[in-house]
């Protein structure tokens, strides 16, 4: 049987990395075999586009931000999600397209019919299964995340380009309320573990 495909999204500071952790433990201890990965990232060839996007030369252009981010997805998909999924284990993302609608889409404004051109062409009919979105207001995320020592080329946007990813992923849960699960992630750690326990307790 097919694995399920779940994957993580939110803005700055929603506390992703802790939310992670949680969902791996929760589904494991259900006896689900768990592959845990990242987007941009989650191979070899993906780990270096990864650090040419975050940490490469502030000028890069619009589209080869855009492809880079589906080329590292193509990799990705052909070498650890597919497989993984079709022998039977549960792939946990740690961001996925959604993230290339709520920041190339709505944080660098590119038009969302040419990322559904890509998305199209590098997955096919695959969609995750379930999407959790982590959101709070953008100042609140921000706040959280200020401690970081060197912050990376999305992190060094301006708050408006964050609103503008918020506003992206919010939009995409409301055309997709069957696949994404909106949790508010302003709450206290044990409220928001809360919300994504019972997400997890509702899948299929
Ligand atoms: N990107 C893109 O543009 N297009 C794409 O298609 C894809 C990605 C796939 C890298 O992603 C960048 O790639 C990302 C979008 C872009 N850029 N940004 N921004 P990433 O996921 O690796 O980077 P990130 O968003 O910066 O994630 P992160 O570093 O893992 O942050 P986080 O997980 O959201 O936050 P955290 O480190 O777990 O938590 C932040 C702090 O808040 C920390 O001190 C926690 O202890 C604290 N925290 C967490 N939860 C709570 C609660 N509930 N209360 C209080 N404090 C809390």
């Amino acid at each position: 049987m097919r694995g399920r495909f779940i994957t993580l999204e939110g803005g700055e500071g929603a506390g992703k990395s802790t939310c992670l952790a949680f969902v791996r433990e929760y589904l494991e201890q259900t006896g689900r075999r768990v592959v845990m990965t990242r987007e941009p990232g989650g191979t070899e060839l993906g780990e270096k586009i990864r650090d040419l996007l975050l940490h490469g030369r502030e000028s890069m252009c619009v589209d080869t931000e855009l492809l880079l981010m589906f080329a590292a997805r193509a990799e990705h998909l052909a070498t650890v999600i597919r497989p993984s999924l079709a022998n039977g284990s549960d792939v946990l993302c740690d961001r996925f397209t959604d993230a290339t609608y709520a920041y190339q889409g709505g944080g660098r404004g590119v038009p969302e019919t040419r990322i559904q051109v890509l998305e199209n062409w590098v997955q096919g009919d695959l969609r995750p299964d379930l999407t959790l979105l982590l959101d709070l207001p953008v100042d609140q995320g921000l706040a959280r995340a200020g401690s970081r020592s060197a912050p990376d080329r999305f992190e060094r946007e301006q708050l408006d380009f964050f609103e503008r990813v918020r506003t992206s992923y919010l939009a995409a849960a409301k055309r997709e309320p069957q696949r994404f699960r909106v949790i508010d992630a302003s709450l206290t750690l044990p409220a928001v573990l809360e919300q994504l326990r019972n997400a997890l307790a509702a899948m299929p």
